[in-house]
């Protein structure tokens, strides 16, 4: 397995080589300055409906804490891929496997601010994590009293322009705490979503993401009310990965952890081979976008900046994300196009 060093010498040796600048005065750096440079310590609040993929992004920021790149500050839950209650217990079952409980986890939304009026598909098990048998409940009396909205909006207001905010799951909680703290959205530091579609791509329903499709009002607040760097891996973000299933079970899988022991009974019952081949795709979209976070110099490949809302009204593109191709208003999103598959390659080995 490469080092993480060598793989970004890699990455920077690609990036000054396009420059024409010779590789020998890159050799000079000092690659731990390097990292420095594009990775500051990020203090986030991660949001999220646990969900397999949310798992990884997990295992991604406590390593990147573990090598003082991050701290999590909190994990708001929100319901999903399940149910609130389920999600708020797969995130503790997680937490308590990897010796993290001291990381405050609150609770948030129980619906949608408009839920669809069909029910929302089960991509990862009625209970968000394929559903398995364990031989212990998670403690869930250890979650915070407050709720996700007080809490974040507290911990914004007493560290302004300090706080990225993650969101890997509907974004009912953000929107429900912009409307009720107008001193929330002025003092988030950025903005990290995973979610929505802009090419009609669907992966819920024909032309939406789930993210955006579960909450679409709350997409549009977002997304509306936002005063800070706002930064979006949609769908076909992950569409322009190439991690393919056998990857996945064969390499990825064959980490002899207790975390990865967890998730690959979980991912097996939610992809059976039958229906996803080895050669086939698999989107970790979750963890996408906390590597393009953490890491953006080294794993962001193609950006855009653009104009961006989320259609509401839509009898066929409800949820999906609306982009000024006539340049009329000031972006306000940078929408991630490509990020580099064997960077996240190499994150995903290295945090699991
Ligand atoms: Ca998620």
């Amino acid at each position: 397995m490469l080092s993480l060093q060598s793989l970004l010498k890699g990455v920077f040796q690609r990036r000054y080589a396009l420059q024409n600048v010779a590789v020998s005065s890159f050799q000079q750096l000092d690659l731990k300055c390097a990292m420095k440079m594009s990775t500051a310590k990020k203090r986030v609040i991660v949001d999220v409906d646990v969900g397999t993929d949310d798992a990884l992004a997990l295992l991604v920021l406590l390593h990147a804490e573990k090598n003082g790149l991050a701290k999590i500050e909190a994990i708001n839950c929100s319901k999903g891929n399940a149910s609130l209650k389920d999600v708020t217990r797969n995130v503790i079952r997680l937490l308590e496997i990897l010796d993290r409980t001291d990381i405050p986890v609150y609770k948030g939304a129980t619906e949608a601010l408009i839920p669809p009026e069909t029910p929302i598909p089960q991509f990862h098990g009625k209970d968000g994590f394929g559903d398995l048998e364990h031989e212990k409940e998670p403690d869930v009396s250890i979650v915070q009293k407050d709720s996700a909205s007080v809490a974040m909006r507290n911990l914004v207001i007493n560290n302004p322009g300090q706080i990225s905010l993650i969101c890997i799951g509907p974004l009912t909680n953000i929107a429900l705490t912009m409307k009720l703290f107008d001193d929330f959205a002025p003092n988030i530091k950025e903005i990290f979503i995973m979610g929505g579609n802009y090419a009609a791509t669907g992966n819920v329903t024909e032309t939406a993401e789930f993210n955006f499709y579960v909450d679409p009002e709350a997409a549009y607040i977002v997304l509306e009310n936002a005063q800070c760097p706002l930064t979006i891996a949609t769908w076909e973000t992950c569409l322009n990965t190439h991690l393919t299933f056998r990857w996945r079970f064969d390499v990825l899988g064959s980490k002899n952890t207790p975390i990865m022991e967890l998730l690959n009974r979980a991912e097996k019952s939610i992809y059976p081979e039958k229906e996803n081949p080895p050669d086939s795709i698999w989107y970790p979209c979750d963890a996408l976008c906390v590597i393009a976070m953490l890491y953006p110099n080294e794993s962001i490949t193609k950006q855009s900046k653009h104009n961006a809302t989320v259609e509401l009204h839509g009898s066929k593109t409800r949820g999906q994300i609306v982009l000024d191709h006539l340049k009329q208003k000031d972006p306000n999103v940078t929408m991630l196009e490509k990020i580099n598959d064997e960077f996240i390659k190499e994150i995903l080995l290295q945090a699991t």
